[in-house]
């Protein structure tokens, strides 16, 4: 797929509770009214069968879910997702923006769960080819901060059953990376009020429109 032709690869990450779907609407708003043809989806998921492989990563279940098989299936739907939407997506000239991607398995699965680096980076070559998002927004904010906010939402994930310390890993596996690719991420203080996180946000979406 040839860069210049095709759409531009937006991704959507943050710890628990940073309001990623607070802000999916209004970022797709914010494009539409700029004349962006945009579709969003996201990670685990994105296609019928991604989905049912979200379902079985995100269910609490008796049995332990090793740690090899969690970061398998992450790819797994990965690899569904990127041929069956993202890639003709990108290809047909659209925007897309996507609620995690890959550098969400690089602090959850290397960050939280302390698996190697090395290996989600050869997942990532293997799946993805050259394929990365063009930006990533990273939506950061105090890891206690985030779990107040999540622990309103009801009945918790897999992951969400996670603790303190697992998403304060996470946290600093997220910041790492933008720390190291700083032309690609852009790190929004998502402990504003919402509307100054949307005035954020819409400062980087500006910039690339
Ligand atoms: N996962 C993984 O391990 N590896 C991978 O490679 C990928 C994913 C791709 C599901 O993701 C899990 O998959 C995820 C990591 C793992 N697990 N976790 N945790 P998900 O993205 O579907 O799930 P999520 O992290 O729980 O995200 P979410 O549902 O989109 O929500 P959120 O970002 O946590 O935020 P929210 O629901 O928009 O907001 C939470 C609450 O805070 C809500 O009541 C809002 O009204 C409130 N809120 C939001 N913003 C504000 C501000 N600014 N002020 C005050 N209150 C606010």
């Amino acid at each position: 797929m040839s860069d210049t032709q095709r759409g531009l690869f937006l991704s959507l990450e943050g710890t628990e509770g940073a309001g990623k779907s607070s802000n999916l609407a209004f970022i797709k708003e914010f494009l539409d009214s700029k004349n962006k043809n945009v579709l969003v989806t996201r990670e685990p998921g994105g296609t019928p069968f991604a989905e049912e492989i979200r379902e079985l990563l995100l269910t609490p279940r008796d049995e332990v879910v090793c740690e090899n098989t969690e970061l398998l299936l992450i790819f797994a739907a990965r690899a569904q997702h990127l041929q069956k939407l993202i890639v003709p997506t990108l290809e047909q000239g659209k925007w897309l923006v996507s609620d995690r991607f890959t550098d969400a398995s690089f602090a959850y699965q290397g960050g939280g769960r302390k698996m190697s680096f090395d290996t989600i980076k050869q997942l990532e070559s293997l799946v993805q080819g050259a394929l990365r998002p063009d930006l990533v927004i990273l939506l950061d904010l105090p890891v206690e901060l985030g779990m107040q906010r999540a622990a309103k939402r009801g009945a918790l994930d897999r992951f969400e059953q996670e603790d303190l310390e697992f998403f304060s890993r996470v946290r600093q596996a997220y910041l790492a990376r933008a720390e190291q690719n700083p032309h690609r991420y852009a790190v929004v203080d998502a402990s504003q009020p919402l509307s100054s996180v949307q005035d954020d946000i819409r400062g980087v979406l500006e910039s690339l429109v």
